[in-house]
């Protein structure tokens, strides 16, 4: 069985999403970092950069978040939520690729400035620089689902999950969106979905 190493509340959630989407039977190995298990022995024999999400597919072991979910979604559903076109394959890879490059960093580091670190440790102005960063490509989310409903055409694909489960920490790093609207209801859109709600259930 399909093995989703990683506590909820990490990275793991986008697999643990897609695997909601895709009704994978899986068992999901709650890795904690915060308790240092991304650093024991037999984890770093899964991962040895010690970081979740990772998996384990019937002994093919995979690690990195969009790596992990470009294959899962290749596999589980060519077709449908993994396009079959050549041209539309490669707008995932774009997407999947620019979520982690441009939107990553920056979400991160504003979530941890204004949620994770503790009080004293904050920088608010490293996170105000962050939002700003983030002003640009939000811009050009915007506009991509300002022309059509999806990031890759007609219905929710693997691009949509990639890039959408990076910005489900828009919200508790405070990032505002009011001038996104487009992006704001395609976020919506994406958050709503029973697939995604049950991974967050997961979290809580
Ligand atoms: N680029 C990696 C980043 C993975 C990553 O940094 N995961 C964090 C949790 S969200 C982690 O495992 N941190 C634990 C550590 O560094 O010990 C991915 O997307 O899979």
């Amino acid at each position: 069985m399909l093995k989703i190493y990683g506590i909820p509340r990490s990275r793991a959630f986008r697999t643990l999403w897609l695997a909601k989407e895709l009704a994978l039977d899986y068992e999901n190995v709650p890795i904690d970092m915060g308790k240092g298990e991304t650093r024991t022995p037999e984890f770093l024999a899964i991962n040895p950069n010690g970081h979740v999400p990772a998996i384990d597919d019937d002994g093919f072991i995979l690690w990195e978040s969009m790596a992990i979910n470009l294959y899962l979604a290749k596999k589980h559903s060519r077709g449908s939520l993994y396009p079959i076109r050549f041209e539309d394959e490669a707008r995932v890879w774009q997407w999947s690729f620019w979520g982690m490059t441009e939107l990553e960093r920056p979400l991160l580091t504003a979530l941890f400035h204004r949620a994770l670190l503790p009080e004293a440790q904050r920088d608010a102005a490293l996170a105000d620089q962050s939002e700003k960063d983030l002003g640009r490509p939000l811009m050009v989310l915007d506009q991509a689902v300002a022309a059509r409903p999806y990031l890759v055409g007609e219905h929710f694909s693997i691009a949509d999950l990639n890039v959408a489960s990076i910005l489900s920490w828009a919200r508790p790093a405070r990032i505002d969106l009011s001038h996104v609207p487009k992006m704001a209801d395609w976020l919506r859109r994406c958050a709503e979905r029973p697939a995604a709600r049950a991974a967050r259930d997961l979290q809580r």
